[in-house]
């Protein structure tokens, strides 16, 4: 009898993924103080419908009942992230309060005999923190060790799996550049500038924990990027062939090569050459031994996917809205290109897309994972993210979301497929486990496998949880 399954690896490590600030709420409790996101959700327009993460999904109070439940839907790890704020209020001193709350955690999910899988800067950097200059200051890169170094020591006898950082990119550019993230920053190389000190960071929190490490402590470190394959719209259009290779530099090898090569490229080098912050070139920002430090092995390398990115050279502030898509729409803020220099833009390809409107590109999600493992020998592989906002609809108390079920089906063989072409893929977590704070979007946008009343905090998983918990019990996934 033929299968009409195909399967994964054994010991294909499964699970969903989260976010602190997105699900936690309990925004004042037990020491926390003000991230720069709590910040930004105040100022108007920034986000949709004024709403905040004051309260989320409660996740702070409800933490039990909700490992119990990823429990029931066959997950064998969790991916959540540790809240600075919590842990080092103001960027101060270390709150014991907020590390209990992730040792309980810990504890609760290695008693349900799961893989707890922390990031520990998931983009609540203390807005204290950002009052002294934010990720344009190096100096929040050593904070950012120390708070680590103090997660680190509380949890690190029951923790393996380190990531240091999600999504770096977001981070320095949609935080400084574009300006659609806190701290909503809109200066231009300063989104360069927090690259550099972020990826210094995680080079300092790799150092400094491996320094910790005992004969019964053995971490494995990690990062998680947000990286995209660049495709040119036009081929035979050699600005839009430019355009792609520079999309490439400020999206993906800006990360890559400093992280897997220790040097940023030429050709990034050179396209951003006048880009200055604070009246110095950017790149004097790097000192000696900066990269050093940033390209210390990894033991794993997360990747979140979406979307695919194809570019065209098109200047982005004049762009009229039907190249743009619906993608930026949302929050009413000044329209600014989150890649310095700006100069491009992502028009629709006619793909199918999710109701967030992102164009649905499993093969591009194979064909990043191959050139990772081919142009960059990359380390095993997590997927730590992939999933779909979509429209639920409710039958007979029953929540549908075939649409995102749909999707998850493609990009997990999309992954097989990368598999099959050699590429050392050990896990994937489904972004989200619940419906959660949306950033700017707020709650219009559900992504979660469980659906979340946030008049009750009732949850019920939805039709993909369901059909994700089978795949789970089975390691495979139904032939398409
Ligand atoms: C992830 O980032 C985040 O890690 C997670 O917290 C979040 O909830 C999840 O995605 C869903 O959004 O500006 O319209 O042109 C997503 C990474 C990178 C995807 C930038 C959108 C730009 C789209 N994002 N990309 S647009």
């Amino acid at each position: 009898m033929t299968s009409t399954y195909r399967a994964f690896p054994q010991h294909f490590l499964w699970g969903a993924a989260t976010a602190a600030f997105q699900i936690e709420g309990a925004y004042d409790e037990d020491g926390r103080t003000d991230s720069i996101w709590d910040t930004f959700t105040r100022v108007p327009g920034a986000i949709v419908a004024g709403d905040t993460a004051e309260v989320a999904c409660d996740h702070y109070h409800r933490m039990p009942e909700d490992v119990a439940l990823m429990k029931r839907l066959n997950h064998a790890a969790y991916r959540f992230s540790v809240a600075w704020p919590r842990v080092r209020p103001d960027g101060g001193a270390v709150n014991q309060k907020g590390l209990d709350f992730y040792s309980r955690l810990v504890d609760e999910l290695l008693e349900a005999d799961m893989v707890p899988w922390p990031t520990l800067y998931h983009w609540d950097l203390p807005q204290a923190l950002e009052d002294a200059g934010g990720w344009t200051n190096r100096d929040t890169a050593y904070r950012f060790a120390d708070y680590a170094v103090s997660v680190y020591d509380a949890l690190g006898d029951r923790v393996e799996a380190w990531t240091t950082l999600n999504e770096p990119w977001c981070s320095a550019f949609m935080g400084y550049t574009g300006g659609q993230h806190a701290p909503g920053r809109q200066e231009g190389a300063a989104g360069i500038v927090a690259a550099h000190h972020l990826l210094l960071g995680h080079g300092l929190v790799v150092d400094e924990v491996r320094r910790r490490a005992t004969p019964d402590r053995r971490p494995r470190l990690g990062i998680t990027l947000n990286l995209t394959v660049a495709d040119p719209f036009d081929p035979a259009r050699p600005a839009d062939v430019d355009a792609a290779r520079r999309l490439d530099g400020l999206h993906n090898r800006v990360f890559l090569d400093p992280l897997l090569r220790g040097r940023y490229a030429d050709d990034l080098a050179a396209d951003t050459e006048g880009m200055a912050f604070e009246g110095r070139p950017w790149s004097s920002y790097v000192h000696d031994g900066d990269l050093a430090l940033i390209s210390a092995p990894l033991d794993f390398l997360g990747v979140n996917f979406y979307h695919g990115d194809v570019p065209a050279a098109l200047p982005y502030d004049a762009a009229p809205d039907e190249l743009l898509g619906s993608r930026i729409q949302g929050p009413a803020r000044p329209r600014t290109s989150p890649y310095p220099g700006g100069g491009f833009v992502f028009p629709r390809r006619g793909l199918p897309t999710t109701d967030r409107d992102w164009e649905i590109d499993p093969a591009a999600l194979t064909r990043l994972l191959v050139r990772l493992h081919e142009e960059y020998a990359a380390p095993p592989i997590y997927i730590t993210e992939n999933g779909a906002m979509c429209d639920d609809v409710v039958v007979d108390g029953e929540v549908r979301d075939d649409a995102r079920r749909d999707f998850i089906e493609q990009h997990l063989h999309a992954t097989l497929d990368a598999i099959d072409a050699g590429v050392d893929v050990r896990g994937y977590f489904v972004w989200s486990l619940l419906d959660n704070f949306e950033w700017s979007y707020g709650y219009a946008h559900r992504f979660g496998i469980v659906h979340v009343d946030y008049e009750t905090q009732m949850r019920t998983p939805k039709g993909s949880a369901l059909w994700y918990a089978d795949v789970i019990a089975r390691n495979a996934v139904p032939l398409l």
